[in-house]
């Protein structure tokens, strides 16, 4: 798939879809017509070559793109869109700043067109989420310091997008409305609690793609209001 819808400077609403969670058909089916820019593809727990594969058939040919948010080497799978690979800059651990990205690259680098390879610098801000435990990181920070940390991404690393992570809780609008003024060039994605309409037209107004993973889950009427909030 070509052209401008995957091109995720377009994207302005994302779906996160866990390969470890159980979707009906029919939910599945509504995501897909609900108007949604991209799927992604991503988790933290029980992630695997066999679930991601699961959930990449059901997609396939879906006619919006799938991207795969690549955290693990044995996740990588031929045929997706398009690859972000993050690399969290607060991590308290190397690793997860350049070390699972190396592997990937070591295993799977071949695959990879550059074209469609994305790198996402991940800023992890909700301390009680898997993804803070995982990568260690370093979550109680001055609203200077997240700002420092997305100038860090850009300004120093220059990666091509920023990913505000509060998975599980919704942040702070503040906080993200002023990393949004610091680097105003950076594609900012945001990530979390976003559970209807308003909390979608709030976090949208300061970032460029909004992407909406747990409420899918837990109520799915909701998850498609945020779609239909952006429209
Ligand atoms: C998780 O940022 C995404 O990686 C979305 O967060 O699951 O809280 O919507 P939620």
């Amino acid at each position: 798939m070509e052209g401008l819808r995957m091109d995720f400077h377009a994207w302005r609403h994302v779906f996160k879809l866990d390969p470890n969670k159980r979707l009906e058909d029919e939910a599945l089916s509504a995501l897909i017509q609900s108007g949604t820019d991209a799927f992604l593809i991503g988790g933290t727990d029980g992630i695997d070559a066999e679930n991601t594969f699961t959930l990449f058939n059901r997609l396939n040919g879906c006619g919006i793109p799938v991207a795969l948010e690549l955290s693990h080497p044995d996740q990588t799978i031929r045929g997706f869109d398009h690859y972000f690979i993050p690399t969290v800059l607060n991590a308290g651990t190397v690793d997860w700043v350049v070390g699972h990205q190396v592997r990937a690259f070591e295993r799977h680098g071949h695959l990879f067109e550059a074209r469609h390879v994305t790198g996402q610098g991940y800023i992890v801000l909700n301390g009680a989420a898997k993804v803070a435990e995982v990568t260690e990181a370093r979550t109680e920070l001055s609203l200077e310091q997240v700002v420092a940390y997305a100038e860090t991404g850009h300004h120093l690393f220059r990666l091509p997008s920023l990913y505000l992570e509060y998975s599980g809780t919704f942040g702070s609008p503040d906080v993200v409305k002023e990393v949004r003024l610091a680097v105003p060039d950076a594609h900012l994605f945001y990530g979390g609690g976003i559970d209807g309409a308003e909390a979608a037209m709030k976090m949208a107004a300061h970032v460029d793609t909004i992407v909406v993973g747990n409420v899918i889950y837990e109520n799915l009427d909701g998850a498609l209001a945020t779609v239909a909030a952006l429209r």
